[in-house]
């Protein structure tokens, strides 16, 4: 499954750092691809989106 994400606070490659790590501690297979240019996340996981929601959410990051 692909999760297509709009992460508002997403402002660098630090950022897209964060947000891998917090979905791959989720989910270690997870693809993760981020632009903090337009703030969309693309995240290939068999983990829920909820899952993936709460571990971005609880790394300080915002889903819109
Ligand atoms: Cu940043």
């Amino acid at each position: 499954m692909t999760l297509e994400l709009n992460i508002p606070d997403l402002a660098c490659s630090a950022c897209v750092d964060t947000v891998t790590k917090a979905v791959q501690a989720v989910d270690a297979a997870a693809q993760v691809s981020a632009d903090p240019k337009t703030k969309r996340v693309s995240i290939g996981t068999s983990a829920s989106e909820d899952a993936i929601k709460t571990a971005i959410t609880r790394a300080g990051y915002t889903v819109a």
